[in-house]
């Protein structure tokens, strides 16, 4: 049996029913073989980042034990978005369901459509505030960690925690 390693994943959504949306996907990945939740941050709503203009998202962190590879677990990630009805039309475009490998171990991995650790999270409030909040020791992969480059990270104020 591979040895458990301890990963993060980015979740967010901005269409349907976002908090049932995160919930079905968090559920889904803990029911999957080899992939285990420790720790689900609280949702929180964020300012749409990049070049599409769309309505704020809804996005969390988590903190997983799995047992599969970089490359399984974002298939079974991708799985899940398709399961939950996502289609792929616009990049940076709206979506039902974005489930982002950040963090897996110590690993870096550079490859078609997976870059590991996650290249741009240190710059992204709508991923260091929540990930912080559940694994402030988070390894980045640039040498610093989720609480660290929170301190110099900017829009945070923009960062709401959601009662639910
Ligand atoms: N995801 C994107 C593009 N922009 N903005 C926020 N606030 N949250 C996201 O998860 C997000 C985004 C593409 O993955
Ligand atoms: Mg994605
Ligand atoms: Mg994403």
């Amino acid at each position: 049996m591979p040895a458990s390693i301890v990963a993060a994943l980015g979740l967010g959504s901005n269409m349907g029913d976002t908090r049932q949306n995160l919930t079905t996907a968090v559920e889904k990945l803990d029911a999957c073989e080899g992939i285990r939740v420790l720790a689900r941050s609280s949702d929180y709503r964020t300012p749409p980042w990049g070049p599409v203009p769309q309505d704020d998202y809804r996005n969390i962190c988590l903190k997983i034990e799995t047992t599969l590879s970089p490359r399984d677990l974002l298939t079974r990630c991708l799985e899940i978005e398709k399961e939950l009805g996502r289609v792929r039309d616009i990049r940076w475009g709206p979506r039902i369901i974005d489930i982002d490998v950040l963090i897996h171990g110590d690993n870096k991995v550079d490859e078609e459509n997976l870059t590991v650790p996650h290249p741009r999270m240190g710059e992204r409030a709508f991923v260091l505030v929540p990930l912080a909040e559940i694994w402030p020791n988070a390894p980045l992969g640039d040498g610093r960690t989720a609480i660290e480059a929170l301190e110099t990270c900017p829009d945070q104020d923009q960062i709401v925690k959601l009662a639910d």
